[in-house]
């Protein structure tokens, strides 16, 4: 049995006034929180440093560069790797990441128990647009903000497990977690900023919305024979409402863990990465049973083609 107690740091609302030491603040609260129920891994949210900037029209690049993070760790973020190491505690969390040249990544890192960066992952898919778009009653600018990721879906060992990361909207997208379960992925950790309310379908309910998020990650978590852990940044920011979710999942795709509440919450399962054997060696041994010479589409096409 290789068992990695996982904690999934859930986190309420950042309001744009936050300072970064304060919400640093409240990710080490999480971490004690971890460490006193014997967690290995604490997964935290997407943009977990700032509010989620993008629903803001900035045209003024300095005051973009503002949500952004010139290197990792930093003066803000120093405490709690510091305090990761002391507690000897893996961590992954999301940052808005300015390259030093200068290129912008909607980023999530993870470390090993000595708070040492073992991988970095940008964000490939990017939701919303790059203009503002009067029609919407808030703005998604994530298009306009941030690259789309360079370094694709990479997997590394870590705490004897082989571990990945994807970040929100890559969520809904089945390549994202094949790609990773090419490469045997046991746990897949993502953090997600998502919108209550749909900008453009303002009568979708939130019902609709949490059921999506779920879907998307439990099928990714069984078809892929692997862990999922998907941590929100959730509540009432400056007046725009994030929705909550948060979950741990198994390899069977069930909900093992779930977050009850829109602010900080730590949900904490024990995940056996053995669990994942039998899917990975039976129904879904890739090896065995995947027929690649019919898949050409899927890594060639990005949009539909209608031959009719
Ligand atoms: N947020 C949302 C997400 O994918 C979204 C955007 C919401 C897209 C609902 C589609 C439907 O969860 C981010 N930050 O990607």
């Amino acid at each position: 049995m290789r068992e990695i107690v996982i904690g999934g740091a859930q986190m309420g609302a950042i309001q744009k006034a936050d300072t970064r030491e304060a919400v640093v603040d409240r990710m080490i609260v999480l971490l004690d929180q971890a460490k006193a129920a014997g967690c290995d891994l604490v997964v935290y949210p997407e943009l977990a440093l700032t509010t989620f900037f993008p629903r803001w029209f900035i045209d003024n690049q300095s005051e973009v560069d503002f949500w952004f993070e010139n290197e990792m760790p930093n003066a803000a973020t120093a405490p709690l790797f510091a305090a990761a190491k002391k507690a000897q505690i893996a961590i992954s969390f999301g940052y808005a990441e300015r390259t030093q040249d200068g290129h912008y990544y909607n980023t999530s890192v993870l470390t090993d128990r000595d708070a040492n960066i073992i991988g970095t992952y940008r964000k490939v898919h990017l939701p919303g647009h790059s203009e503002y778009d009067p029609e919407r009653s808030f703005q998604h600018l994530e298009k306009r903000y941030f690259e789309p990721g360079n370094l694709g879906f990479p997997v590394w060992k870590n705490l004897n497990a082989r571990m990945g990361m994807c970040i929100c909207n890559d969520r809904r997208w089945p390549e994202v977690y094949r790609e990773m379960g090419l490469q045997g992925v046991e746990l897949v950790m993502l953090g997600y900023n998502t919108p209550t309310v749909n900008s453009q379908l303002s009568d979708e309910g939130i019902e609709q919305r949490l059921y999506h998020s779920e879907l998307s990650m439990t099928a990714g978590a069984y078809q892929n024979a692997t862990w999922v852990v998907g941590i929100a940044k959730a509540g009432l920011e400056d007046g725009h409402p994030l929705m909550a979710g948060s979950i741990i999942v198994d390899p069977n795709g069930y909900v093992v863990a779930r977050a009850s509440s829109e602010v900080d919450e730590l949900v904490v399962h024990a995940c056996d990465m053995d669990a994942c054997t039998f899917g990975k060696t039976t129904i879904f041994d890739f090896g065995r049973h995947r027929r690649i010479e019919h898949y050409q589409r899927i890594g060639t096409q990005a949009g539909v083609v209608i031959n009719d």
